[in-house]
């Protein structure tokens, strides 16, 4: 399992042009080799030239005292012969019992990579997850980032689970700001769920993940917690490309267009005279064929509660999608599940009026194109003298 490093090898080639034969062994510092007796040990080994000298560094991984690990740099000096490796930056020790990660990555733009290392420390109450970067600075090869995170022992399942994305705790570095192509230390903490009365019971759906974000701040030469307990949205709206109605009121630009049953807002929706409302449809083209598992339909006016009470709402609806799937819904019987559906509910739009019903198909769908259709109506609240003959649709997404 102990593997000595080779590095000196290639650097005695690079510092000398000797040969293979006049490598030396990395056997640890002085001191190291005094500590090997106390069971210290390299684990991981990279050469890398992280601070875009020419030369190639010697990223290590050793455990030292106290079950702990430690990512080192180090770089070789003097001769093939009488040099030796001397220490350039540290990062900070800590308990654990495997490595997890370690890796070169052009984290943060520079022109050399960053030194990515994960440590884990698994225990029966918990897994402590260690992330270090250590990467040049203005002031030379330093730790970047050090923090530990904990994952909790995995929860028991409560009945189904359905998940968009992986919401489990974890960590990834990714460019998650800006898009400018610089990586981010993403930690993963746990999921946001939907749950939706299914034929058997409810059905859980990972419809997203909470996640902490940390940015790479060039003037402090280290990263920073720039975002904590934010969502990421694995279930985000599939883009559209097009909207086309049967009807709509009146027919003037500017009061009521068919994508505005489409585009993401409450506050616009696509209206139809109530008196010829069922039959009408929205068929909304996609952009691409993207894969659908979930339909959201706000099925009234939700701009305000106002709006909301004094339109009619669609209480039956159909939907039609280019696969062949099509299912239709009576929001007066949403327990009956209708053929192809897993779970289905209502519940008040996060303003606290209204409605929106959300949809999760059996099996995803993979379609260019959906078609909505009213089947009927719900009656609105009209007070003394209000008088609004439209019926609305805010908004069908697809998820
Ligand atoms: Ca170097
Ligand atoms: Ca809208």
């Amino acid at each position: 399992m102990k593997r000595l490093l080779t590095t000196a090898t290639c650097l005695a080639m690079l510092a000398g042009g000797g040969t293979p034969a006049l490598a030396k062994k990395y056997r640890g510092s002085e001191d190291e080799l005094s500590a090997r007796k106390a069971g210290r040990e390299v684990l991981k080994e990279l050469d890398i030239d992280l601070d875009a000298d020419g030369t190639r560094e010697t990223a290590v991984v050793e455990r030292i005292g106290g079950g702990r690990l430690v990512a080192r740099v180090l770089r070789f000096e003097g001769d093939p012969e009488e040099g030796r490796f001397t220490e350039v930056v540290a990062g900070t020790p800590k308990k654990a019992k495997r490595v997890a990660r370690f890796e070169a990555r052009p984290m943060v733009g520079g022109p050399s990579p960053e030194l990515v290392v994960v440590l884990e420390d698994p225990s029966p109450d918990e897994v402590a997850v260690s992330v270090r970067v250590i990467g040049a600075t203005d002031a030379g090869l330093q730790e970047l980032f050090a923090d530990t995170f904990l994952v909790p022992p995995k929860a028991e399942a409560e009945g189904p689970e359905i998940t968009f994305g992986d919401a489990s705790p974890h960590v990834v570095f990714a460019d998650v700001r800006g898009g400018d192509g610089q990586e981010e230390v993403v930690w993963y903490s746990g999921p946001q769920t939907l749950v939706l009365p299914g034929k058997d019971g409810p059905v859980r759906f990972v419809i997203g993940a909470y996640r902490s974000v940390f940015a790479f701040v060039p003037e402090k030469g280290r990263f920073e917690r720039v975002a904590q307990g934010e969502v990421e949205d694995f279930a985000a709206a599939k883009a559209v490309s097009e909207v086309k109605a049967s009807a709509q009121v009146p027919k003037i630009w500017g009061t009521s267009q068919p994508f505005w049953g489409a585009d993401g807002d409450l506050e616009t929706s696509w209206n139809v005279p109530a008196k010829e409302a069922k039959g009408q449809t929205l068929t909304v083209r996609l952009k691409g064929s993207p894969e659908v598992r979930m339909v959201r339909v706000v099925p009234g006016c939700g701009g305000s509660e106002v709006d909301w009470r004094r339109h009619q709402r669609i209480s039956k609806f159909r939907v039609v999608l280019g696969s062949g799937q099509r299912f239709e819904v009576d929001r007066t019987a949403l327990d009956e599940l209708p053929a192809g559906v897993e779970a289905m509910g209502e519940f008040p739009l996060e303003e606290g009026f209204g409605a929106q019903v959300l949809i999760a198909l059996k099996r995803p769908a993979s379609t260019p194109w959906i078609r909505f259709e009213i089947l009927g109506l719900e009656k609105p609240e009209l007070r003394k003298g209000e008088r609004v003959e439209e019926a609305c649709l805010s908004e069908v997404s697809f998820h």
